[in-house]
């Protein structure tokens, strides 16, 4: 017996916009989360207080059950959205930067690790910050680039990749990453 052909799968198409995540309408957000899923400043900060106290209970649950001891640099995990207008948060850890320590393959991780758990989840949108970039210290030019890269090099059934950055800088960085 032949096994079922396999879905169909295709490199989503990227646009970069400036602005705040949490407004996103979109299947899921990416949050740039820590190990403790359990909040933080920056975006982090920023998804669980417009999105209220179901995501925290979510992360909590997550915690108590798959998670005990954190969720590990690289990996991605979902849930609900609580009130924000997107359908499931994605939350993953991007590495601390270290100037000694080449980390790249983390931040990539980060990117391909949601990207599958947003095929899990059915998602055909889905929105990303600049991970890493803002308490983690990652450059921006060299984070855009690894951003980038690992989204065009990944086979997946979403359709858009949205990067929402938050200034002037991370914007043209991402759209310097993107142009040849
Ligand atoms: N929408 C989009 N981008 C944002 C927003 C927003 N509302 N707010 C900040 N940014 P950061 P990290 C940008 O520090 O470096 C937290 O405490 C910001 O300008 O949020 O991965 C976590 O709990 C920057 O470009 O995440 C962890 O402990 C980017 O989002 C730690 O920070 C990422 O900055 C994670 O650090």
């Amino acid at each position: 017996r032949q096994s079922p052909p396999p879905p169909p799968q295709s490199h989503p198409r990227i646009t970069l916009i400036r602005g705040d995540i949490t407004k996103q309408h979109a299947d899921a957000i990416v949050n740039a989360a820590n190990s403790s899923l359990l909040g933080g400043g920056g975006v982090d900060g920023a998804i669980h207080r417009a999105g209220g106290p179901e995501i925290l209970e979510a992360c909590r649950a997550l915690r108590a059950s798959h998670y005990g001891r954190g969720l590990p640099t690289g990996q991605a995990v979902a849930t609900t959205a609580g009130r924000l207008p997107a359908h499931w948060v994605i939350h993953t850890v991007g590495p601390v930067y270290s100037p000694n320590d080449d980390r790249s393959a983390l931040l990539t991780a980060c990117h391909t690790n949601s990207l599958a758990v947003a095929d899990t989840l059915g998602a055909k949108t889905i929105a990303f910050p600049a991970i890493s970039t803002g308490i983690y210290g990652w450059p921006i030019a060299d984070a855009a680039h690894i951003a980038i890269a690992a989204i065009t090099t990944t086979a997946t059934n979403v359709k858009e990749v949205r990067f929402v950055l938050f200034d002037d800088a991370a914007y043209e960085a991402f759209l310097r990453a993107t142009q040849p």
